[in-house]
Formats: structure tokens, sequence, C-alpha cells
């Protein structure tokens, strides 16, 4: 039987683990891959069960990158043509949570795929860096920008520049990570990040990475009236009656998404 190239399990309470499945070639992302990822981001965006998503690219590796195979042939209209900012879009536009999980080499378009995530837990072994320099290239999906905006210009102008890896820790003093923890431990602990958060409102958590994803590229004053309309917004939820009324009567709060 052919072997699946990404995996999409169910984890304890609302939570949907995603793992991709290309161990020979270290993950690398290919079309189908990522046309499979976006299909799946865009389906478990949808589902009322999914609350939370952890990403990750198993034990051992998380993502070396695009599929090397396939820069030998391929022209400027064909890369053009694939509109391959469709793939990146369905994560970015994803409402859910998503916690990176990364163990081993997350590289190139690798690296970007954590950088797309909410939260990134970094097992020891895990080494980020964008390498395309090596190969003749330049990052495509966020090395020059998202990277640049999570570690500053001089820290990233140094990884895209000299195409060099920096270890766990180093991403994890940069900020690059939210977390540095063994590497039995990355998975179960995106999963228990995304577990707590499966409890919270998801309508606020939603609010939550829409105005800080969009009020990171804005002017303050802007920034700050997109955050004060969501936080107003809220005061008609269900969520945000019962969670203060849960608070008081010191009980669980019962969320319902709206
Ligand atoms: N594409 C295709 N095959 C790969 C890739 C890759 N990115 N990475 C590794 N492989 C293959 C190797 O060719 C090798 O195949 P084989 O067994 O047939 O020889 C197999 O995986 C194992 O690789 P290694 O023997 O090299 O394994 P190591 O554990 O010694 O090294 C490394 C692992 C460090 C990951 C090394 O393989 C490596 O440097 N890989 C290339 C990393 C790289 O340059 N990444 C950037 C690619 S360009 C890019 O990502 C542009 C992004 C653009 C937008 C995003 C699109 C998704």
């Amino acid at each position: 039987m052919e072997e699946q190239i990404l995996i999409c399990e169910k984890q304890g309470d609302g939570v949907s683990v995603i793992r991709l499945n290309r161990p020979k070639v270290r993950n690398a992302l290919n079309g189908e891959l990522r046309q499979q990822m976006a299909d799946l981001f865009i389906q478990l965006n949808d589902d009322p069960q999914t609350k939370a998503i952890v990403l990750t690219g198993g034990d051992k590796v998380f993502a070396a990158g695009a599929d090397i195979n396939d820069f030998l042939t391929t022209g400027t209209a064909d890369m053009y043509l694939r509109r391959s900012e469709r793939y990146w879009r369905a994560i970015t536009h994803c409402s859910k949570p998503i916690i990176a999980a990364v163990n081993g080499y997350a590289l190139g378009g690798g690296c970007e795929l954590a950088m797309h995530a909410d939260i990134i837990i970094a097992g020891r072994s895990a080494k980020f860096g964008q390498p395309e320099i090596k190969i003749g290239l330049m990052p495509g999906a966020g090395g020059t920008q998202r990277l640049f905006r999570a570690i500053g210009k001089h820290k990233a102008m140094k990884m895209v520049l000299t195409g060099d890896m920096i270890s766990a820790d180093e991403a994890g003093t940069m900020g690059l990570v939210s977390e540095v923890v063994d590497d039995e431990a990355t998975i179960t602990r995106a999963i228990e990040i995304a577990e707590q958060l499966s409890k919270y409102s998801p309508i606020a958590l939603a609010q939550i990475k829409e105005v800080a994803t969009l009020g990171a590229d804005m002017p303050l004053e802007g920034a700050l009236a997109l955050e004060r309309k969501a936080f107003q917004i809220l005061f008609d939820t269900h969520d945000q009656k019962e969670g203060a009324k849960a608070f008081l009567e010191k009980r669980s709060a019962d969320y319902k998404g709206y």
C-alpha cells in the first residue's frame, strides 16, 4: 500500500495533529504535499471538532524545504502559474491556533512553514535555516519577511545571506521559537498547549490571532483601533458572558464558539 505523505489524527479533545510524512527526503515539500496540506487546513478550519492544530514532521525532522528535484526543470512561467501563495494562504487564513512541533531540520520552506504557526515548540535537536543561497536561490515564502519581523534585521540577514543554520537554543534566544524542550517531549508539549487552547473560547482565540497578525503590519494607532474594535465585538458573544459568569461562580466555562 502506498504510504500517506500527510497524516492527520485527532488527539484528545479538540486537537488535530498534522504530520508530514516523506521521511526519505526529509519531508521535502513537493507540490502534492503542499496541495494536501492546504486542503487539510481549509477542512480543519471548517471542522467544529478541531479547536487547535499541531503541525509536525515527526520525531526526526520537520521539513528540509522545497523539493529540490523540482527545481532542475521548472521555469519562471511554471513557477508563476503554480500560484503557490494559495497553499500558504490556506494556512495564514486558518482562524484556529496552529502550534508547530519542530524536531531536527526546519530549512528553507520548512523554516518558512514553521513560521506560519502561532506558537513554535522546538526540540533541542532542531535546526533552523534559510539555506536557499547555497543552491543559488533565495527564500520565497517569508524568509526575507517573516524571519526579519520575528528576529530583527541583523540576525535574519546573517541567516539568509550565509545560509547557515541556527540551533534550537539560538532560535529560542532570538525569539524565533516559543519554547525549547527535550526532543522526546516536543510533540507532547505542543499537544498539551493545543489542549489548553481548545478549552478556551474559539471566537476569542480567532480574534486574538486576527488582530495580532494584521496589526503587526499596521501603524500603531490603526492597530490599536483594530484591537479595540475586536475587544468590543466580543462583548456581544455568548462566550464572553459565559467566561465572566463562570469566573464569578467559580466553575469552568462552557464555551460555544459564538
Ligand atoms: N529536496 C529534495 N530532496 C531532499 C531535500 C530537499 N529539500 N532535502 C533532503 N533531500 C533528500 C536527499 O537528496 C537525500 O536523498 P537520497 O537518499 O536519495 O540521497 C535524502 O533526502 C536524505 O538527505 P541527506 O542524505 O542529505 O540527509 P542528511 O540528514 O545528511 O542531511 C539535510 C539533511 C541537512 C536536510 C540535507 O539533506 C539538506 O541540506 N537538504 C537541503 C536543504 C535545503 O537546501 N533546503 C532549501 C530548499 S529551497 C527552498 O526551500 C525554497 C523555498 C521556497 C518556497 C517554499 C516552497 C515549499
